[in-house]
């Protein structure tokens, strides 16, 4: 008992250093509670300067009362913040201290064939990735093709991969991109992973072979390969592409607000130094052109549209650019409500679903409303693990929980869609 008391008093004074008013030698995570109108002004002052980078919510559009902030702090920021917080009674806690080691975590042994975890169950670089769709066309050439559908401003090519199992005459299709938002890293990890559970349970799982004959599914691995490179070499925390425009210093259009759903409307920004910034004219980005003119091309086929982001443990349906309620609402609703009861039944995890613009904020150019107005009528945004505990520094160890719990609701939604279209 004593022990136990000795422990807990430990662990309360812990939190009363982290709190306290003293700087860090390291790089840190804030979670801070925004209470007042009067709060929400400060710390939206705040992460904008002292080279914090917001990771919760995406904008500081969206911080207001009531609500949780993940706030990244640099370590020569670390005083002047916790400073500005205690001064105007934000209260705070660290979620985490140690970003380098769970950055070097992350990049760590991606390619050592020693490591006992396997290839998907870590995180790769953009160099790997390329190699890993070449590998995967060549040993799999009666089920999987690249399809080269653009390239990135950097010129990087962006590969769809073409994913069937029987070949049938008018098969209807999937769509699923992963890595618009450069620093998501457990999105493209998905991809990756998918794409070889398919491989692997084709013929031996129900689900995914009924899936593969009923469906052909195109795979964009990363949609934003410019900026995930980024994220390798320089700079972890980067969300956009790296696009540049001659009157401005700061580079990159969030390629989430670029798309023609009320584009640059409330909930997206037209400063090109903001992480929501939502570029120069819808699909100024070649990344976005490619996509929607490759969905445009083939939207007599593609039913159903899944993007993959990360993190808040979420599953999305449109619409996220208007308060508008989709026209076939209470069936997304529906699927989203029984594929989220799945994950919590299987993995005691709970997911929040319903429509964007309510279930996490008002935000207009993207992807999933503009296929939706394409004419997808199942289109989703999956927010995957985890809620915060280490957001986009989600450890390798958590990748294939991640993946299982997307897949599991990927399924569930996709086994409903396909018994109503067939
Ligand atoms: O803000 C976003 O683009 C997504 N959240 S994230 O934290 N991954 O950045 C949510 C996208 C929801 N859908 C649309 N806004 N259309
Ligand atoms: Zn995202």
């Amino acid at each position: 008992m004593r022990v136990l008391l000795m422990v807990v008093v430990l662990m309360n004074f812990g939190i009363f250093f982290r709190t306290g008013n003293c700087s860090s030698t390291h790089d840190q995570v804030l979670s801070i509670t925004v209470s007042t109108q009067e709060q929400a002004d400060v710390v939206k002052n705040i992460s904008s300067q002292y080279e914090t980078v917001l990771w919760q919510p995406a904008s500081p559009l969206y911080i207001k009362a009531d609500s949780e902030v993940h706030l990244f702090v640099p370590a020569n920021s670390s005083g002047i913040v916790q400073d500005l917080l205690q001064r105007h009674h934000v209260t705070h806690i660290v979620l985490l201290t140690n970003t380098e080691e769970l950055i070097e975590m992350q990049t760590r042994n991606s390619t050592d064939p020693r490591s006992n975890w396997s290839y998907y169950e870590k995180y790769h670089s953009l160099e790997d990735i390329y190699h890993w769709i070449n590998k995967t066309t060549q040993e799999h050439p009666d089920k999987v093709k690249a399809i080269l559908i653009g390239s990135s401003y950097e010129k990087r090519p962006l590969y769809v991969l073409k994913l069937s199992g029987e070949e049938k005459a008018e098969k209807k299709a999937m769509w699923i991109d992963c890595g618009i938002h450069a620093r998501e890293w457990i999105s493209p990890a998905f991809c990756l992973w998918f794409v070889q559970h398919c491989l692997d349970h084709y013929k031996q799982n129900q689900d995914i072979t009924q899936m593969l004959n009923t469906l052909d599914i195109y795979i964009l691995p990363v949609m934003n390969p410019d900026g995930y490179k980024y994220t390798w070499t320089t700079n972890r925390m980067w969300r956009k592409n790296r696009s540049s425009r001659k009157d401005s210093y700061c580079l990159g259009t969030d390629l989430n607000r670029n798309f023609d759903a009320n584009w640059c409307t409330e909930g997206a920004s037209n400063q090109p130094c903001d992480e929501t910034y939502c570029g120069q004219f819808p699909e100024s980005e070649p990344e976005t052109q490619a996509v929607a003119n490759f969905l445009r091309s083939h939207k007599e086929s593609v039913k159903l549209y899944f993007s993959i982001h990360s993190y808040s443990q979420m599953l999305l349906f449109p619409y996220s650019c208007s308060h508008d309620e989709a026209q076939n609402h209470d069936e997304l609703l529906e699927l989203t409500r029984e594929a989220a009861m799945k994950i919590k039944r299987y993995y005691r995890n709970s997911y929040r679903y319903g429509p964007g613009a309510k279930t996490i904020y008002l935000a207009p150019g993207g992807s999933d409303d503009w296929a939706y107005k394409l004419g997808i009528s199942y289109s989703f945004t999956f927010e995957l693990q985890d809620r915060g505990r280490y957001g986009f520094l989600l450890p390798p160890s958590l990748i294939s929980r991640a993946c299982n719990e997307a897949l599991l609701a990927m399924k569930s939604i996709t086994n409903g869609v396909m018994k109503k279209i067939q």
